[in-house]
Formats: structure tokens, sequence, C-alpha cells
């Protein structure tokens, strides 16, 4: 084997392992470690990167790349606890300890991404990791390796915890956001196996919905990349990886609505050859906003729209009206833009009312795809937190670390039977915990006909209410 190059003093070999194997309901690029190549680069470490997404072996994969680089620190990321979906839970936490236990005595552990900030005490006294990143990468992974590199402890770094520790240090949020450095990575695999590139505009949600983790990890503040940087990562995405359909991770893409604008104007200018889509709240959806979105290349949304009845989104703390996401659904069809509704069954306070309020407005929108979720899932920090425990849905003390959802497993099964008779019969509905058209082998059968983009896409139905795979594929494409 050839010699490594001579690194510079203080230079450390840096391992970069994406713990995710989940590929459902499609394999997600690991964005979060792409955004600290950057640094790392420019700081002079070398590092290598180990994505175990597509490892058909990941025990024999750690083993081997372990000894081919022989990394001084392996950087883990943990994007998923679990899969979030009752009654089908899946916890990722045994396959991320079993990472770390064959790293640890061989390199310094040392984990970070969403799923870890969640619950960081926790996961790093279940892994063994040596210390773990709270929030944010960017700005203090460089620190962090600088203090290991002296052999001095990383606590007290901004967002640092270390095993044994305390809690971890406050997060600082950073002023700016690193553009991902994708060399590294395999970017057509992830374009070929799950349709598209992901790319973040903007951090951060302003609105407190009382379940929602996202204000938790990205601030309440929202903070817009320069429209510069987010057109020429686009560009190196198009013009270098081949890419042509981008899906937007922001928490809501078309908040605040001036920053949206810019950005799509500037994506138009550019005349990028590229079809999207984001999440969007509908509440309000901006008419002038969606009509550049669409000159942009955006050609399907997802709306966080959660239920049907006025009371349910009021308990949910959502920024919105009923009669918001009746406009919202009639501007995107109105302009041949794909919508999904994301509804979350089991607020406080649901019943069969609310339930049929929630089917009877999906039934009057008709959208391509209704994507129905049974049980919301407790975080630390929420307030549907304060409910379950004051509810007693979850005893004080209890750890949140296994799967633990709201409301009681008796009120869940209730509505699991009234969701399941409602979406088993109406198409273009998605209940991946009830195993309506959620399962592994029909989504790879629709990724083989839709290949980029959304696959909720297939489900659509054209206006006669006839069901079929979506018409013009990458059918909307920037003007130059
Ligand atoms: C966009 C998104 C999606 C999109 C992804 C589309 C795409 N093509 O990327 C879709 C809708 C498909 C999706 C699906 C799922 N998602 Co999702 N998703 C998100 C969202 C909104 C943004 C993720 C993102 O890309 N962020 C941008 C990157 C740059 O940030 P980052 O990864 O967090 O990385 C930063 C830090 O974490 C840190 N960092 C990351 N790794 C490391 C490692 C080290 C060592 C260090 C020091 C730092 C560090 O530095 C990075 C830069 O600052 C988050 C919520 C959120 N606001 O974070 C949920 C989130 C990540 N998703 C979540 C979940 C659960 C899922 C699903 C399992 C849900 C499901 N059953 O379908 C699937 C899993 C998909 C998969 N294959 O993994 C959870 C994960 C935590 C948990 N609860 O387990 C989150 C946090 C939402 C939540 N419920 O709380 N998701
Ligand atoms: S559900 Fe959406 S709008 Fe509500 S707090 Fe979360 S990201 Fe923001």
């Amino acid at each position: 084997m050839p010699e490594a190059a001579p690194r510079p003093a203080g230079a450390l070999r840096v391992l970069l392992v994406s713990a995710n194997r989940e590929r459902d309901p499609s394999p997600v690029f690991p964005l979060g470690l792409s955004v600290l190549a950057g640094p790392l680069a420019r700081a002079g470490h070398e590092a290598s990167v180990l994505d175990l997404c597509f490892a058909a072996d990941p025990r024999a994969a750690v083993r081997a790349t372990l000894d081919e680089r022989a990394p001084d620190v392996v950087l883990v990321s943990v994007r998923n606890l679990d899969n979030t979906t009752w009654p089908v839970s899946r916890s990722y936490v045994d396959a991320v300890r079993e990472v770390v236990e064959q790293c640890r005595g061989r390199a310094v552990v040392v984990l970070g991404g969403s799923g870890f900030s969640l619950e960081p005490r926790e996961l790093l006294a279940a892994t063994g990791a040596d210390a773990g990143v709270v929030g944010e990468g960017e700005q203090v992974v460089v620190p962090l390796l600088r203090r290991i590199a002296a052999g001095e402890s990383p606590a007290g770094l901004p967002g640092v915890i270390v095993a044994g520790d305390g809690g971890p240090a406050p997060a600082a949020l950073p002023a700016g956001i690193e553009t991902p450095d994708r060399r590294l990575f395999d970017v057509g695999l992830y374009l070929r196996e799950g349709g598209a590139a992901n790319v973040q505009a903007k951090r951060g949600c302003p609105f407190g919905c009382i379940y929602c983790t996202y204000p938790l990890l990205e601030g309440r503040r929202v903070r817009p990349r320069p429209v510069a940087d987010v057109v020429a990562e686009l560009r190196t995405l198009v013009d270098e990886h081949g890419i042509d359909y981008v899906e937007f991770c922001d928490d809501t893409f078309n908040h605040p609505p001036a920053a949206a604008r810019e950005l799509c104007e500037a994506m138009v200018a550019a005349g990028l050859r590229l079809s999207w889509s984001a999440f969007v709240t509908p509440g309000p959806l901006d008419e002038r906003l969606l009509d550049v979105m669409v000159r942009a290349g955006c050609d399907a949304v997802e709306l966080g729209t959660d239920s049907g009845s006025p009371a349910l989104l009021a308990g949910l703390g959502k920024p919105f009206t009923v009669e918001d996401v009746r406009d919202a659904a009639r501007l995107c069809r109105e302009r041949g833009v794909a919508t999904a509704h994301y509804l979350l069954f089991g607020g406080p306070g649901e019943n069969e009312a609310t339930v049929a309020e929630s089917v009877a407005l999906m039934d009057e929108l008709a959208p391509e795809a209704v994507i129905a979720m049974v049980g919301i899932r407790v975080y630390p920090g929420t307030r549907l937190h304060e409910v379950a425990l004051r509810e007693g849905v979850v005893a004080p003390g209890q750890s949140l670390l296994p799967p633990t959802f709201y409301p009681a497993e008796a009120e869940l099964k209730g509505l699991a039977a009234l969701v399941s008779s409602a979406a088993a019969e109406r198409p273009g509905w998605v209940a991946p915990g009830l195993g309506i058209n959620s399962r592994p082998k029909v989504l790879a059968l629709l990724r083989a006909t839709l290949p980029r983009g959304p696959l909720w896409r297939c489900f659509s139905r054209d206006r006669t209410g006839r069901r079929g795979p979506a018409s013009g594929r990458r059918s909307r494409i920037a003007r130059s």
C-alpha cells in the first residue's frame, strides 16, 4: 500500500461514518457529514467516508475500513433514532452501538447528528462513545479535533458532551451555514436509489407545533443561506454530479416568503435544468411565491397539514387554519404542482369525529397523495412531552430513547382501525405504519416507474378520480 502523504502538525486521520441504513421511504444522502467535510479539509485533516447505507455486511465494512485507514478519530453521524412509525417501530440504537464498539480502542469516537442531538446523554451512555456534539457541527468540529490532537478533553466546547460528564455545553447556533462538500461521497448512488439530491437552503423554524423537534434542532430563528451559495451548490450538483431532481429539506421552504422568493428568482436567472420538491406550510401559501417556485422547477410540495379538524390544529399549535389548507391546495392544483398532505392522527382530543373531519377534507381536496401516520412520537423538550407526562402516557423519568408515542396504546389501536378503513378504500393514501401502500416491494416497483422525485407522485389520480402513475415526469424544467 502506498505511504500516506505527510500531514501537517495537528492534522488527524478522520473517518466519517454515516450509520444510517434506513432506505424507507427512500435512501437519504448523508448531508450532515458532507457539511462537515469542507471545514475538515480546510483545516488540513485527512478525511475519508464510510457510508453504511448500502453495506451488505456493516460489521465487515467497519472492520475493513478501520484496518485500511487506521483513523485517529471516527465521527459517527446518527441521523435517525428510529423510524417514528407506530406500530412498526424500528430503533437504530443497537446498530450505532455496534459501530461504536468496533471503533473503540482504535480511535476516538465522536457522535453527532439530529438523532444524537435529540437524546445525547442517553445515546452516549447506550453506545459507549467518547464524546458527542449536540446540534450543528460545522463550527465546532475543527476546535474539537484540535483539542483531541493536543490530547486535551473537548469538554466545554459549544454543544460538546463528553462521556461520564454532566450535560452538554450549551450549543451555539452558528452565524453561517457551511456549503456541503460532496466530493468524498457517492452522490450518483443516491440519485439512482433515492431519486433526488438533498439541499438545505436555510435552517430554523419560528413556529411552535407541540410535538415538533425542528425548532429544537435548528433554532427558532430562520437563517437563510446566502442565495449565491445555494445556487452555486445546485449548479455543482447539476454540472458535476448529473443531478436533475432536488428535494429541499428546509423545515418550511415557503417561510419567510421573501427569502424563498429571492432564492427562486435566482434559480430562474441561473437557468438551472432542474426539477424539485419541498416541504411547505399551508399557512398561508403566498401566490406570487408559488408562481416563481413553479418557474424555478418546483413540481411537487409536501404539506404538513396534520389534521382537517380546526380543534386539532389549534391543539397541535399549528400556525394555520383549515381554510389556509384549502387555499394552498387550490393554488397548487391551479398550477399543476403535485401535493401530498401529511396527516398526524392522535393529537390531544382526537376522536372519531375529528378523524372523519380529516378524511372529509382530503376527499374534498383530492390531492395526489395523503401520508397518514397514527400516533405522535414524543421527544424530550417538546410541549407534547409535558402533555404526555400530565396525562400519564409517559411516566416521570421514563427514557424516550425507545420509540414512545402519544396517545396511549389503547387509543392508538382505536384510531388505527378508523384510519385503516379510511385509507384502504381511498386511492392516493399511504399509511406506513398500517402497511397501506408502503411495503418495500411496492416502493421498489414505484421507484422503477418514477425514477425521480417523491414516490408518492405515483399514487396520483387524474381529475376524474382514477388512480395511476403521475403523468409528465420531470415535466417542469426551469427556463433559462
Ligand atoms: C429533510 C428530512 C427528511 C426528508 C429527507 C429528504 C432528503 N432527500 O434528504 C424525508 C422526508 C425523506 C425524511 C425521511 C425520514 N426522516 Co427525516 N428529516 C428531515 C429533516 C427535516 C432535515 C434533515 C436534513 O437533511 N438536515 C440538514 C443537515 C445538514 O443537517 P444534519 O443532518 O442534522 O447535520 C448537522 C448536525 O446534525 C451535525 N452533524 C450531523 N452528523 C454529525 C456527526 C458528527 C460526528 C458531528 C460532530 C456533527 C454531526 O452537523 C450537521 C451540520 O450542522 C430532519 C429534521 C431537522 N430539522 O433536522 C428530519 C429528521 C432527520 N428525520 C427523522 C426521521 C425519523 C425520518 C424517517 C425515519 C421518518 C420516516 N419513517 O419516514 C425517514 C428516514 C429516511 C432515511 N432513509 O433515513 C428524524 C430523525 C430523528 C429521529 N426522530 O429518529 C428528524 C430529526 C425529524 C424528527 N422527527 O425529529 N426526512
Ligand atoms: S411542524 Fe413544521 S411548522 Fe410546526 S414547528 Fe415543526 S417545522 Fe415548524
